[in-house]
């Protein structure tokens, strides 16, 4: 058993757990910090441990372009490449090669695309994204799925969330025949698809739960739906997935989105939010989002985050930080990110406290009352 529950709320479907893996557990609810190429942007691996990260996500698609699975394997995988011991997740670059490459033809076989860095057309299939992430040595992969718009009509969903299942069973089957290349074990993760039908979400919940994945994640969502549907559908995946796996919603989100997803049974999250925003001065703090850019904190000596207690509070004050951001200093857009990943890590190891203690609902209200009043 790769996944251990320790409590459920009694007043939602939030739980807490721990994910082994082969290069260390992780306590769930957890947010994953992306690290797209190979490296969380402008953040060492030692600053992300100071973060309290636990778990970062890399992409096949970018990888696999650059620097190539033959680099990668030289390198004797991701893990030493980036000097990351903790545990990786990949994603499998199937939502990638839909929003960025040019050209993409898809067929039974795979996906045909148009590399966004050279031009040269390129396939992937189920097996040959399970061979890359083998090489890349994550610990937890994901079969190449079809995450269609939210715009696509019913049957576009109806054909796509079928062959995104028959996809996986041929990425279950080709992991079953094939090995780590590495001294550690390696997991596979099913992804449901169905957009906002329940009919076509039930149907993939099903049909990959029978086929026994590792765990399962929730794809297809945040993809411009009301979050209302989001909530929904995770509503409806939790009476269809199985209670002792890991459950995690791809791409999600704001902290808002987060602990509404917590509420309903979900364990894992991934989003370029905080190393995004980062990067454009918007940091996070309890009490709100802040643009360190405005000229309103020229002259503010106080922390982006009064007793928040970790590094960038300790150390910096905002006219600081926005003076580093006003002439274009690099450490500015590094703190930023720096502040917002572990804002991002305490909202969940906070999620996973209150839910130990009983008071997950509370703390949440009276959270998102004070975030949401903020823009400090
Ligand atoms: N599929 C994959 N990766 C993803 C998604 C998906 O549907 C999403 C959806 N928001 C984010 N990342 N493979």
């Amino acid at each position: 058993m790769n996944f251990r529950l320790q409590s459920t709320d009694p007043r939602s479907a939030a739980r807490t757990g721990i994910l082994s893996t082969g290069h260390g557990d992780i306590p769930t609810p957890v947010f994953m910090p992306v690290g797209t190429r190979a490296s969380v942007k402008s953040v060492e691996p030692h600053e992300l441990l100071e973060q309290e990260a636990h778990i970062i996500l890399t992409n096949t698609y970018h990888l696999y372009l650059k620097p190539g699975n033959h680099i990668i394997r030289k390198a004797g995988g991701v893990h030493p490449f980036m000097d990351w011991h903790g545990p990786l997740l990949t994603d499998s670059g199937g939502y990638q090669v839909y929003s960025l490459s040019e050209l993409r033809r898809i067929s039974e076989e795979g996906v045909t695309f148009k590399s966004h860095l050279d031009g040269s057309m390129l396939q992937f299939t189920p097996e040959n994204v399970v061979d890359t992430q083998r090489i890349i040595g994550s610990d937890i992969m994901m079969p190449l799925d079809e995450c269609p718009s939210s715009k696509a009509d019913r049957e576009y969903i109806r054909k796509s969330g079928e062959l995104t299942i028959r996809w996986a069973e041929r990425a279950r089957r080709h992991f079953s025949a094939t090995a780590p290349l590495y001294h550690h074990p390696q997991m596979l993760f099913g992804i449901t698809q169905g957009g906002t039908h329940s009919d076509l979400r039930a149907l993939s919940a099903k049909a990959l739960v029978d086929l026994d994945f590792d765990g399962y994640a929730t794809g297809g969502m945040a993809v411009g739906e009301p979050a209302e549907e989001m909530y929904r559908i995770l509503e409806l995946s939790h009476t269809l997935l199985p209670e002792h796996k890991p459950r995690y919603l791809m791409g999600v989100g704001t902290p808002e989105n987060i602990l509404n997803a917590i509420e309903r049974g979900i364990d894992m999250f991934d989003c370029v939010i905080p190393t995004r925003e980062g990067r454009n001065g918007r940091v996070y703090t309890r009490k709100g989002k802040m643009n360190l850019r405005s000229a309103k904190y020229a002259e503010d000596f106080s922390p982006v985050d009064e007793g928040f207690g970790n590094h960038v509070c300790k150390h910096y004050s905002r006219a600081y930080i926005r003076h580093l951001l006003n002439v274009g200093e690099i450490l500015g857009l590094k703190l930023c990110t720096l502040q917002n990943i572990s804002f991002f890590m305490w909202l969940t190891r906070t999620a996973r406290q209150r839910i130990e203690e009983g008071s997950f609902l509370e703390w949440k209200a009276g959270f998102l009352e004070e975030f949401n009043r903020g823009e400090a």
